[in-house]
């Protein structure tokens, strides 16, 4: 069954697998196998809610098998890389479970994603398939898939979930299910996406064996089971909503996902009375909308027995007001798509679930915590996060020359985050090494909206820093220095912003302030100081606000 490993994949060391594996860890089971047997065990149960729509686990493993067949007949193989950007809607875990079953690897990305970024992924990943929705949001995706083919040089076959115009229709791929022989366990199963801090997103291979792990045992510290009814709010690739335990723990739990098309309480709360839901997980941003709209009292929320909080820092005051204002118990999530994934417990008191941001899931999660200079800091002392252990990755998908800065020689993943560790176990974060911005959840990679910036004819220089926002907690700031032509001063910020949106990038990612200087301040060792420019605009922000 197994077939040749992935190239530019970097599996565990062999001891490793094997301890995960005698551990119980590492099951020996694929996610395809696993909706199989639940369809099994509980076929009539309703396993995705979308709109309208209500799948059984019987319908949801059919149209796995049947899209397997289809996929097939189109000539997606086994290892083939196929770009899934498809928003909260059911197709996403019929394609997903579908190219599971081929051991075709989905490469997640987000329905906020443009041309810059697909192409990327498809050039990048050398995807033979790129799966769409038509619209969504009022987006059209079909125009974003012209631009992509129109760009790129490889043979891209275009899938479309919906009106597919010129392109295939998904719906055209349900075939009679046929024999296929499918992936091992210990095979890739799909690309995730890395936030990023140099340049573009990195693609981080999981394989069945080890997002398995992460997803059940997630389930079980979260009590999922048969009752669970999960609204999926954020998009649903995302690693958080998607494993921490999201949609796949509830599928391996067998209750039920109900997907919101967006996040807000106008959508979501609706369906939270209506599904009578009882778990979500939302970004710290979210989640202090939903505090002050459940204050009106307009919607019964009291099915809601878990609101989970993570991907950027839940500050402790907001944390305080979850259980008396949405009626429900908080849990911190700090997790990455990397691996790691910390939980507030629930036998944790309330000072651990309002200030930390959990301890990790796995006893074989290894967390070191160390100085700049690769050295233990002090018990509760502030240090660099690095992990290991049996589902966080050793490598990113095919870049050697940042793995070999990204991972230590012994194989811990540098989180690029500065946390405190409790005696406990439990983590608190609290601040971040890596050049990244985390706007609410949404990362930013500094350097990324540098080279796009420094592409502007003008542009001289340009250095991108976090700035602090009560809404956000971070938003993007650009420091610029413009080239001494004649004509270039009279350049304005939304002139470069427009740029930006011409090349097609993430709304998220266009920079929230554009800041014109002469220079930068510089480091002792000459390079750009980049905590001074975050200083200065925090300290310009409290002045104005003044
Ligand atoms: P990514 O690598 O893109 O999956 O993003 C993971 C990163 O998000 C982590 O390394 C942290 O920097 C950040 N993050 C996720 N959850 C939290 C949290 N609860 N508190 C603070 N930062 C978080
Ligand atoms: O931010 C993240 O990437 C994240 C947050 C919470 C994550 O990947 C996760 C849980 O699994």
């Amino acid at each position: 069954m197994s077939t040749t490993p992935l190239p530019g994949f970097t599996p565990w060391p062999a001891e490793f697998a094997a301890r995960y594996r005698a551990s119980g860890y590492w099951t020996g089971q694929t996610f395809g196998a696993l909706l199989q047997q639940r369809a099994d065990e509980h076929p009539q149960r309703e396993a995705i809610v979308c709109g309208q729509r209500r799948w059984t686990y019987a319908e949801l493993n059919r149209r796995a098998n049947q899209l397997a067949a289809g996929f097939t007949r189109i000539g997606l193989r086994a290892q083939d890389r196929v770009v899934v950007q498809l928003p909260n809607i059911a197709e996403f875990f019929a394609v997903c479970f579908a190219l599971f079953r081929i051991g075709a690897l989905p490469v997640f990305a987000l329905p906020a994603h443009r041309r810059t970024e697909i192409g990327h992924f498809c050039a990048f990943a050398e995807a033979r398939a790129y799966i769409i929705a038509d619209t969504d949001q009022g987006f059209d995706y079909r125009e974003l898939a012209r631009q992509v083919l129109a760009a790129g040089s490889q043979p891209l076959q275009v899938i479309v979930a919906g009106d597919a115009a010129e392109f295939t229709a998904l719906d055209s791929l349900y075939d009679t299910p046929c024999e296929i022989a499918g992936p091992a366990a210990g095979d890739v199963a799909f690309l995730q996406l890395s936030g990023g801090s140099t340049g573009l997103s990195k693609l981080i291979p999981r394989t069945h064996d080890d997002y398995l792990y992460s997803v059940r045992a997630s389930a079980e510290i979260c009590g999922l089971d048969a009752a669970t009814v999960y609204l999926c709010a954020l998009p649903v690739a995302h690693n958080f909503p998607l494993s921490s335990p999201g949609s796949l723990g509830v599928l391996y739990a067998g209750g039920k996902v109900v997907l919101a098309p967006q996040p807000n309480p106008a959508v979501s709360f609706p369906l939270v009375t209506a599904e009578r839901v009882t778990v979500t997980s939302l970004v710290p941003p979210l989640a202090m909308i939903w505090l002050d709209a459940a204050a009106a009292r307009q919607h019964d929320l009291s099915s809601l027995r878990m609101l989970q909080v993570g991907g950027a820092k839940f500050a402790a005051e907001a944390a305080s007001r979850v259980q008396a204002e949405l009626g429900c118990r908080l849990q911190q999530v700090f997790g990455m798509a990397e691996g790691l994934v910390n939980y507030t417990r629930d036998d944790d008191n309330e000072e651990i679930v309002t200030t930390t941001q959990g301890r990790p899931i796995s006893p074989d999660d290894e967390v070191r915590v160390l100085d700049d200079e690769d050295q233990p800091v002090a018990p509760g002392e502030l240090g660099h996060l690095l992990t290991r252990g049996p589902y966080t990755i050793r490598g990113y998908y095919l870049a050697p020359e940042h793995n070999a800065r990204a991972f230590t020689a012994d194989g811990f993943y540098r989180t690029g985050d500065l946390v405190r560790q409790l005696p406990s176990g439990h983590l608190i974060v609290d601040g971040r090494a890596k050049d990244q911005i985390n706007r609410g959840g949404e990362k930013v990679a500094a350097e990324e909206i540098e080279n796009y910036l420094l592409a502007h004819p003008a542009v001289h220089d340009a250095a991108v820093v976090a700035m602090p926002d009560a809404y956000l907690g971070e938003k993007t700031c650009a420091f610029i220095i413009l080239r001494g032509e004649p004509g270039n001063q009279a350049i304005r910020p939304a002139q470069l912003n427009g740029f930006l949106r011409e090349r097609g990038i993430a709304q998220f990612k266009i920079p929230d302030r554009i800041v014109f200087v002469d220079r930068f301040p510089k480091t002792g060792v000459g390079k750009v100081n980049k905590r001074a420019l975050r200083e200065h605009i925090s300290q310009q922000l409290a002045e104005a606000a003044q």
